[in-house]
């Protein structure tokens, strides 16, 4: 398997635009928290070493990975932001749990996307344990936060050039 080879989160081949001049939303589940505050750390250092100031990112905490939505909801109905970035960590259990809440948190972070018509990054690892998703939060296959954050800054970035117009 490819992933068992390779850190997933190397952006050595992709322009990363300046983020200096966006303002950046980040909602966190408090869920398997070991894993999200990874996630949060390797977002957050990422949209400041690519210019973001401290001022310009607002991050708030929410229970679980199926609050995210509303969480992200919440700030673009308040908050003038260019994108934000829901990290969370789901964890498949005994029980359906995982695929209800992962179903919820994919068509709810799209939903809200689409609503207030403003890049909302699904950051959420949706794992079989807790070793594959440390693997993926700062461990060998890198850190999707630093993904999250960077899709973010791309998106601000395409939606500001559409609103001005420059293709
Ligand atoms: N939230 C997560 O972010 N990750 C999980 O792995 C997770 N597992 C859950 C398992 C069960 C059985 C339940 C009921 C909730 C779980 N949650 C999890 C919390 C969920 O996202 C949400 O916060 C609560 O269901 C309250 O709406």
């Amino acid at each position: 398997m490819a992933t068992q080879l390779k850190n997933l989160s190397d952006f050595s081949n992709m322009a990363i635009p300046d983020a200096g001049i966006f303002r950046f939303g980040i909602v966190v589940a408090q869920w398997n928290a070991e894993v999200t505050g990874a996630l949060y750390n390797g977002a957050y250092t990422f949209l400041t070493k690519h210019g973001a100031t401290e001022a310009n990112i607002l991050t708030i905490e929410v229970p679980g990975s199926f609050e995210l939505t509303s969480g992200a909801d919440m700030l673009l109905s308040d908050v003038d932001l260019d994108a934000v970035i829901c990290l969370g960590c789901v964890i498949k259990g005994e029980t359906p749990h995982f695929d209800y809440i992962c179903n919820a948190v994919g068509n709810g972070i799209t939903n809200v996307a689409i609503k207030h018509n403003k890049p909302v990054v699904f950051g959420v690892l949706t794992t079989l344990n807790l070793e594959q998703a440390l693997d993926r939060a700062g461990g060998k296959h890198g850190n999707k936060g630093d993904e999250a954050a960077a899709t973010a800054i791309q998106m601000a970035q395409i939606k500001r050039n559409i609103t001005y117009g420059r293709f």
